[in-house]
């Protein structure tokens, strides 16, 4: 294998001293095995590190914590009270599913997934995330969404929602709409979720681009953002998405050491596990390392510190990374004997590690991901990141089910357990220790009780304090525009009133004319997000690169080989322009966060994305239907469609087929709207279609798609209301 062929072809300033080394290392290997070299080569190159020695990135490092014991930070919170809380949480949670399944049978709902989250989301509720009450625009949480019921757990322990809404989950029908919804969802509950994620892959890409719309926002001075985190919950399953890992090396282009991915690694998905013959956790710790994120593992609870400490010869090392997933996972379903045998068994000196301890204590030896401590010095890490220039990727390993009991916790059949007998609930309630809370007596009515620690207690006043101090309840979505917008002056539209008199043009060129008009504007301009894939040249748009500005974080550091030319490629940190190049799926991610941008920041901006129709909906349709859900406002432009000024294309693009897709989407109306070829005397009528679109867009609800020459103007309608 040749690992770095520099060394080959570079000088070698002092032979003799580099024949020193190798002997030394030939010498070690030799005397005290491979495992001492793999240790002593490891420390020397975090040496080179901290010396700032730039080192080919190494993908990946053997199968434990990437923070050590005595790295941890202090633990501010009570750790005891918190247990309390997420115990309360826990069982509301499936509490919730199981009366939702029980009142209507196959009404669905999730179990284990936040089962084996749990303690990923507390850690982030009691010291992490930023609300909006103190004047800020807080964190951005996209939380995974089949987790949902754990998020309604605590917005009913902190008061926000009553046993009948809880109650209502997933039945919206018969209370006016008003239910909980299956998933985040800002469209059916607007004041609550801010994002839709649970379409597996979506959530990861639209928080990447969120993040990187807060530094636009921050880079072109329109809003500070520099407090906002983005942290994004995802399964280990739903990385097989292509949008899930399709974008990350942009986080790292971009430096956004404001981004988290928390990856909880339960190495199941729906049907069975995720990587059975393998091992998700290192497949992602080198996928996310090799883009050049900031990998924490979150592998092993605390009672593994000290085997790992003792383990003189590396053998239990050796044993964690030659276990595959699929073995890992038979670990839960089975007893502590069989553990012993299994894992520890084979190897005498692995066998003696664990002699003290008993069956029941090697079953119940905890994964990383429900260790508290060892998530809250991960999640502190994170922030702590933030400076690096490098995104934080937390891979927490975590089991389906957690707690849910024998039957439920590590089965392959576990996501689709929605229902738990009298029996199993009870056992929940005894590992929860919530004896006193929910008596015997209380699980003998016909459905198991909900529980909320009243006022006074200590776990309420605890949790709410904690709210208070980062900023209040999360989630919470505000419509509340801090910098409202002025819209443009009618003047932007005026040269379209006299035409354009004998001179042909194709509605393209005068988009894109009426969108530099709109960008000059005075006092709407800098509100306005032109989004280009990599064709504005096509669409005539280049036009705009010097005037607006190419937005490049890092700013332009180079001379552009045509800079002699008017229309030069011009790159600039406080550029206008999102010039995505060629990624339809992340322009589409950045229309959402620039278009929901009035309710997440307050400071509405009004995003216009020239998609290449060429293609149909092909990749956008699946990110406007996001775009819907996120209730984003903004414009969708079609091009080039139809007649056109390249002729080879007339037949592709006409594509009357995108049209058809459109109707698909059951929230959006549709009426098309034909303009002129010429923009000859284009009349009063359409004007004020375009410019009350474009109003619509900045004061209410609306998603538009604008196909150029043949101009359909699209808004959303409610989910209530009729196709027309
Ligand atoms: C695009 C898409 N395909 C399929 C599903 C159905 N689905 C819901 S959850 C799930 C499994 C998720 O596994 P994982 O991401 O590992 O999450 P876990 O529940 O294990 O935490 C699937 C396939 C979906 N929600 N979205
Ligand atoms: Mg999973």
């Amino acid at each position: 294998m040749i690992f770095d062929g520099s060394v080959h072809q570079l000088p070698d300033a002092d032979p003799t001293e580099t024949a020193e080394w190798l002997d030394s290392l030939d010498a070690v290997v030799e005397t005290h095995g491979k495992n001492r070299a793999r240790y002593l080569l490891s420390r020397l190159l975090e040496r080179a590190h901290e010396a700032q020695v730039s080192f080919p990135a190494t993908v990946s490092t053997p199968y434990v914590n990437s923070i050590a014991r005595e790295h941890e930070p202090w633990f501010p919170g009570d750790e005891h009270i918190e247990r309390r809380i997420r115990a309360y949480i826990r069982w509301n949670a499936a509490v919730m599913v199981v009366r939702a399944n029980s009142n209507a049978e196959g009404i669905g709902g999730h179990l284990s997934s936040y089962a084996s989250s749990a303690s990923l989301y507390e850690v982030g509720f009691n010291h992490f995330f930023r609300g909006k009450d103190h004047g800020t625009a807080g964190d951005h949480i996209y939380f995974q969404g089949h987790a949902a019921p754990g998020i309604y757990a605590r917005a009913f322990l902190e008061g926000r929602l009553d046993e009948n809404d809880l109650d209502h989950f997933r039945r919206e029908i018969g209370r006016e709409g008003k239910g909980l919804s299956s998933y985040p969802h800002p469209r059916l509950m607007p004041e609550f979720w801010e994002f839709p994620t649970v379409s597996m892959g979506l959530g990861p890409i639209t928080a990447l681009y969120q993040a990187r719309f807060n530094r636009y926002l921050q880079n072109r001075q329109i809003e500070d953002t520099s407090q906002s985190r983005v942290w994004a919950f995802l399964g280990d399953g739903e990385c097989d998405e292509p949008e899930t890992l399709g974008s990350i090396s942009l986080a790292a282009r971009e430096h956004l050491d404001n981004l988290t991915f928390v990856v909880n690694c339960n190495l199941q998905r729906l049907d069975g596990p995720v990587r059975g013959n393998g091992k998700i956790i290192q497949e992602l710790e080198a996928t996310f390392r090799g883009a050049g994120w900031n990998v924490i593992k979150v592998v092993w609870g605390s009672r593994w510190d000290e085997l790992l400490a003792n383990d003189h010869d590396s053998v239990l090392l050796n044993k964690m990374n030659a276990t595959v997933d699929g073995e890992f996972q038979r670990y839960i379903v089975e007893d502590g004997n069989y553990i012993r045998e299994n894992f520890f068994g084979p190897d005498p000196r692995l066998r003696e590690m664990v002699s003290h301890l008993s069956d029941e204590q090697l079953r119940t030896l905890p994964r990383g991901g429900h260790d508290y401590r060892k998530l809250y010095a991960a999640f502190k890490a994170a922030t702590e990141n933030l400076g690096s220039g490098r995104p934080t990727a937390i891979l927490c390993k975590t089991v389906k089910g957690w707690t849910l009991g024998h039957d439920i916790e590590g089965r392959n059949a576990t996501h689709q357990i929605k229902k738990m007998t009298d029996e199993q609930l009870r056992t929940l309630r005894d590992t929860l220790h919530l004896e006193e809370e929910i008596p015997d007596s209380a699980l003998l009515a016909d459905e198991p009780p909900y529980y909320r620690p009243p006022h006074d207690s200590v776990e309420y006043q605890y949790m709410m304090e904690r709210r208070r101090t980062l900023g209040g309840s999360v989630p919470r979505r505000s419509t509340a525009v801090r910098k409202p917008i002025t819209l443009p002056d009618p003047q932007a539209f005026a040269e379209f009133n006299s035409g354009s008199g004998e001179q042909a043009v194709s509605t393209t060129m005068g988009f894109t004319r009426l969108l530099r008009n709109l960008a000059r504007d005075k006092a709407f301009g800098s509100r306005v997000v032109p989004i280009i894939p990599d064709e504005g040249r096509t669409f005539g748009m280049d036009a705009l690169f010097p005037e607006l500005k190419i937005y490049a974080s890092q700013g332009q550091k180079y001379e552009p080989v045509d800079h002699k030319l008017l229309l030069s490629y011009t790159e600039s940190s406080s550029g206008q322009i999102l010039e995505e190049g060629i990624t339809e799926a992340g322009s589409m991610a950045s229309f959402i966060a620039a278009g929901t941008s009035y309710a997440v920041h307050g400071v509405p901006m009004v995003p216009f994305y020239t998609f290449y129709s060429m293609f149909g909906f092909q990749r956008v349709g699946d990110l406007i239907w996001q775009a819907a859900d996120s209730r984003a406002r903004g414009f969708l432009m079609g091009a080039t469609a139809g007649r056109t000024t390249l002729p080879a294309k007339v037949c592709s693009t006409r594509t009357d087929t995108a049209w058809c897709s459109l109707e698909l989407f059951r929230s959006v109306r549709c009426t098309t709207h034909r303009l002129p070829t010429k923009l000859q005397r284009l009349s009063n009528t359409e004007l004020n279609a375009c410019t009350a679109t474009i109003q619509k867009t900045c004061s209410t609800t609306s998603l538009c798609t604008t196909r150029t020459i043949r101009c359909q103007f699209v808004l959303q309608r409610q989910p209530s209301s009729k196709t027309s």
